[in-house]
């Protein structure tokens, strides 16, 4: 094998018209050969793009041109030669190889193609991730999901927030049992966390005033659909010392179009292999509460019958779409009859059968969860009681309410939801490298 400079290989899209004529080693996936008899194109990808290296049968002589052409798709190849200026191909440049090594040989078939047109089923595709990832398309969701993630931080950065990691083996749960998932913990029970909420109201008691946390959350959700997962990404946000939901609400704003703005301003490139349009939302998103929600939709010939279904969400997305041109709109001010599980709920002071609690939605879909929290001890103690909380198996959130609580709120945001709205991707399972469910463990 010849020895190719793998540490000094140019990247596909780092070819430059001041190259020219210079001698270059590029690396990379073969995703198709073209043999032409005297000529051969060979695309090479690699993160950036693809590089054409066009061999030449009469300057490689016989043998060698034969077993350049005929490496299998997908084989790993590094290939030293000169760079040249061709206006016909993609990047503007071609390779003419002077020597190359496989680093890999791909077997034979390939369980799944990644050029190919064909339609594949998502179990297949997510079966074979490691293939399926290499489709510049896939990489482009996982690109802007970097660059939504880094949108993110980059706000709450600048507001004051700091980047806090709380556990996610957890001895009692905060969205009801029924998600839970029980894991071995040396001789205690212990579970998956469903979300750092006790821990970022802890931080509130220990005056940390501003913080967030991206990390994993786990539900047992029971439910095959295209936007639940069982692992997602929780953006979760807290702050200290606000009366009332508004502040909360106008921080998630600030969030939300600062990242779609990072999105649009450097993603571009692959929103355009998504063939998706993104527009930067405009601010204030629209806030109805609960109750002007369930009228309007009485009005459109929707009866409810307690919480909001998926129907019902759908069906509020597109009047609010229709008739306020709102993508991204809050529900607020949700009855406290639908919120008793969420038992660390502020309910209004003044209006006890309302909360101070919100959603936000994206044409129709859930994205986020929040609110103002109850800080008076004797209050929340009460909420716990309500739906037969063990208060011992609590004790040590609710000793935080005890010695100095502020009042505070913030909210859960489900990253996965985000994307999948954004980009408006069949499937949730899309957004998530290896994704969890019901029925999926491996990858
Ligand atoms: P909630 O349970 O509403 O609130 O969750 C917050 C957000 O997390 C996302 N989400 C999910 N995404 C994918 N698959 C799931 N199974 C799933 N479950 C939830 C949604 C949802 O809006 N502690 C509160 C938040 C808070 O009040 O701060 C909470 O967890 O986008």
């Amino acid at each position: 094998m010849e020895s190719h400079n793998l540490a000094e290989r140019k990247q596909a899209s780092a070819l430059s018209s001041g190259m020219t004529g210079t001698k270059v080693t590029v690396a990379g996936w073969l995703q198709d050969t073209r043999n032409l008899g005297g000529i051969a194109f060979l695309l090479l990808r690699d993160r950036t793009g693809v590089v054409q290296v066009t061999a030449l049968k009469k300057k490689l002589g016989d043998e060698v041109f034969t077993e350049l052409t005929s490496i299998p798709r997908e084989s790993v190849l590094a290939v030293t030669g000169e760079v040249k200026e061709n206006e016909q191909v993609s990047t503007g440049f071609e390779i003419l190889p002077e020597s190359y090594a496989i680093l890999s040989r791909a077997a034979t078939p390939l369980p799944l193609g990644i050029i190919d047109k064909v339609g594949v089923e998502l179990d297949t595709r997510l079966n074979n991730r490691f293939l399926d990832l290499r489709k510049e398309e896939v990489l482009g969701i996982f690109n802007i999901r970097n660059l939504l993630l880094k949108g993110m931080r980059e706000y709450l950065g600048n507001e004051g927030f700091i980047e806090i990691h709380t556990p996610k083996i957890v001895a009692a749960g905060a969205e009801g049992g029924a998600t839970l998932f029980p894991i071995e913990y040396f001789e205690k029970d212990a579970y998956l966390a469903q979300s750092p909420q006790l821990y970022k109201q802890l931080l509130m008691s220990a005056g940390f005033d501003k913080v967030y946390e991206l990390a994993p959350a786990f539900r047992a959700e029971r439910s095959d659909t295209v936007r639940h997962l069982a692992e997602f990404a929780s953006l979760d946000v807290e702050l200290s010392f606000i009366d009332g939901s508004e502040v909360i609400m106008n921080v998630l704003e600030g969030l939300i179009t600062h990242s779609f703005k990072t999105v649009i301003d450097e993603g571009q490139a692959f929103l355009d292999k998504l063939e998706v349009e993104l527009k930067e939302p405009s601010t204030p998103f629209p806030r109805i509460t609960f109750e002007e929600s369930v009228d309007i939709l009485e009005q459109n010939g929707l009866r409810l019958h307690g919480d909001m279904d998926t129907e019902a969400e759908k069906k509020l997305g597109e009047l609010m779409l229709k008739e306020h041109g709102a993508e991204l709109y809050f529900i607020t001010s949700f009855p406290t009859e639908l919120k008793k599980e969420t038992f660390y709920a502020m309910r209004e002071p003044e209006e006890p059968s309302l909360t101070r609690y919100f959603d936000l939605d994206y044409r129709g879909e859930e994205l986020v969860s929040g609110g103002q929290r109850e800080h008076r001890y004797n209050f929340l103690v009460q909420q716990m009681n309500e739906i037969g909380l063990d208060e011992a198996q609590f004790g040590f959130y609710l000793n935080a309410f005890k010695y100095g609580m502020p009042p505070h709120g913030g909210f859960g945001l489900g990253v996965e939801r985000v994307l999948h709205m954004m980009l408006s991707l069949p499937n949730i399972r899309e957004c998530v490298l290896f994704p969890r469910d019901m029925n999926r463990i491996i990858p």
